[in-house]
């Protein structure tokens, strides 16, 4: 069966890889399941139809069958459950990757995302100056101890896992920014998440919904 997942009609960040239907394409790509795109604008999320599937009313979402999910971390892990090449056999390494996801999740996004939203919605406010300090030190701080656990490895745990492909989503936000600059093994890190054959499919399918809505 084929499922269907959602993404923005109109991205802001232009289909660049930002929105979270990026992980879940990815995750799709990786295990080499098709899948299908249903486009929503801003208003459709509001919508009753849209609200039955996501009860914040956002992207992504992913149905099939009678399986409806929200929240890309759960999506992730469904995908990886059911299919081959995103978790390890053993059980101690599933659980180690699955660790890995709710880390990039619960412990480094988190601070990655606050200094965002502040950027976004606050640098013209007078207190911006002053928390911006700390709001980047705070992420720093995060990563600086992944950069140490991760030290010279290419993966988090051995072989690529549904971990590092929620870990290189989070950390895909910083690129470009001074703060990844100060952590080389974590830049390299990302540009070998960015470099794997399903992320660079995950990424063209994202941009060319951009791509097809700017040129009808
Ligand atoms: N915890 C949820 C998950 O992981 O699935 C969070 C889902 C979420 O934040 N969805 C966002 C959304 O639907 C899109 S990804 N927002 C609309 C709304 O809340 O009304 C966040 C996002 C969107 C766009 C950019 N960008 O263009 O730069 C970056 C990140």
């Amino acid at each position: 069966m084929t499922p269907t997942i959602t993404a923005f009609e109109r991205s802001p960040d232009r289909g660049r890889g930002l929105a979270r239907d990026m992980r879940v394409r990815w995750a799709l790509e990786e295990v080499g399941q098709p899948y299908e795109v249903r486009l929503v604008s801003f208003e459709a999320m509001r919508e009753p139809a849209h609200l039955k599937l996501h009860p914040f009313g956002q992207i992504p979402t992913y149905e099939a069958g009678d399986l409806a999910l929200f929240e890309s971390g759960g999506i992730v892990l469904h995908i990886a459950e059911r299919h081959a090449g995103l978790l390890p056999d053993d059980v101690n390494g599933r659980a180690r990757a699955i660790t890995w996801m709710f880390a990039a999740l619960a412990t480094m996004e988190p601070p990655i995302v606050e200094r965002g939203m502040a950027w976004l919605l606050e640098s013209d406010k007078p207190w911006y100056e002053q928390r911006q300090p700390l709001l980047e030190e705070r992420v720093r701080k995060r990563l600086g101890e992944l950069s140490a656990r991760l030290g010279d490895t290419n993966w988090l745990e051995g072989e690529f896992s549904a971990g590092d492909l929620m870990m290189v989503s989070v950390l895909f936000r910083l690129k470009g920014s001074d703060l990844l600059q100060e952590y080389p093994n974590l830049t390299a890190y990302v540009a070998r998440g960015e470099a794997r054959p399903a992320y660079k499919r995950a990424f063209a399918a994202q941009l060319a919904v951009f791509t097809a809505a700017s040129t009808s």
